[in-house]
């Protein structure tokens, strides 16, 4: 299997009517995000996709680095939805939910959301999601949904020391290396019928499901976010996306950002 992405096999039998109409793709780019944002500011349509085989500068939250070796999936789907500033975040569950239940369903791998914005296998972040949206008040004029995952990797020889603990590759995970093209149309199909769900019946459905892939719901958790520290169980995500923290004090917290880390499971 190859780690170079074929453009006309990524085409080539894709089954949705708006995410991916519009395809762009390069061998190397900064970052993808950056990319579709010039896109959607040069007028691109929602659906419109920018994939890269190599990120010279892919970016996580709060600028950290995205290793983004080739082999892996790099893509950012543009996405006009009518909706506000802080529904947003929506999107980002349902991107995870859409990248969890393909690696599921096709590759049999016991994929889990996890808060905010990651996707595991085996306990390791598989695919991690980054959005950036433009607004004109409070209403949101376009999102960029930007979804790295780790396909096609050998952990070990492609990534730092610091992740090989933390970080998976579906490679990894079942031993072979599978179609980086077939994954990618998976997964825009898997995420245009959760978008027309969610359009038509809002978070509530979308956040049905994510929750059942949340293995960390009922754990001991640490969160670290907005310059503290914070421990306690995770009971619940709410419809703002918020995660509700009850800390050893009994009281309970509601957390919009941060990084979760699991300390004991259920
Ligand atoms: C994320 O940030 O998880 C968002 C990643 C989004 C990447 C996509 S790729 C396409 C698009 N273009 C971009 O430039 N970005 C998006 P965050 O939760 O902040 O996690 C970042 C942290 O994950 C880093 O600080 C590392 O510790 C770790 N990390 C870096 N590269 C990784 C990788 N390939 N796999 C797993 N973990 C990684």
């Amino acid at each position: 299997m190859p780690k170079t992405l074929s453009f006309e096999k990524i085409q080539d039998g894709l089954k949705t009517k708006l995410f991916g109409k519009y395809l762009f793709f390069a061998r190397e780019v900064s970052s993808t995000n950056d990319w579709a944002k010039e896109l959607a500011e040069l007028g691109a349509p929602e659906g419109t996709v920018a994939i890269a085989e190599t990120q010279t500068a892919g970016r996580g939250r709060l600028g950290r680095k995205w290793h983004s070796p080739r082999g892996g999936l790099w893509f950012s789907v543009i996405l006009k939805p009518n909706i506000k500033q802080s529904e947003a975040v929506h999107l980002v569950f349902l991107t995870s939910l859409a990248v969890a239940e393909t690696l599921r369903e096709i590759y049999g791998l016991k994929a889990e959301t996890k808060w905010p914005n990651d996707v595991l296998v085996d306990g390791c972040k598989v695919c991690g999601i980054l959005s950036e949206m433009k607004t004109v008040g409070e209403e949101v004029e376009y999102v960029i949904i930007g979804i790295g995952v780790n396909v096609n990797l050998d952990v070990e020889k492609e990534f730092p020391k610091e992740l090989w603990q933390r970080a998976t590759s579906i490679q990894k995970a079942l031993g072979k290396k599978i179609s980086l093209e077939e994954l990618f149309k998976a997964l825009l199909e898997k995420m245009e019928s959760l978008y027309q769900i969610f359009l038509k019946e809002g978070f509530t459905p979308i956040l049905e499901k994510w929750k059942g892939l949340a293995s960390f719901l009922g754990c001991e958790v640490e969160v670290h976010g907005d310059g503290e520290r914070l421990e306690g169980t995770a009971l619940n995500i709410d419809d703002e996306g918020a995660l509700i923290l009850r800390l050893r004090d009994g009281s309970v917290r509601r957390v919009f950002v941060g990084d979760l880390s699991i300390k004991m499971k259920r």
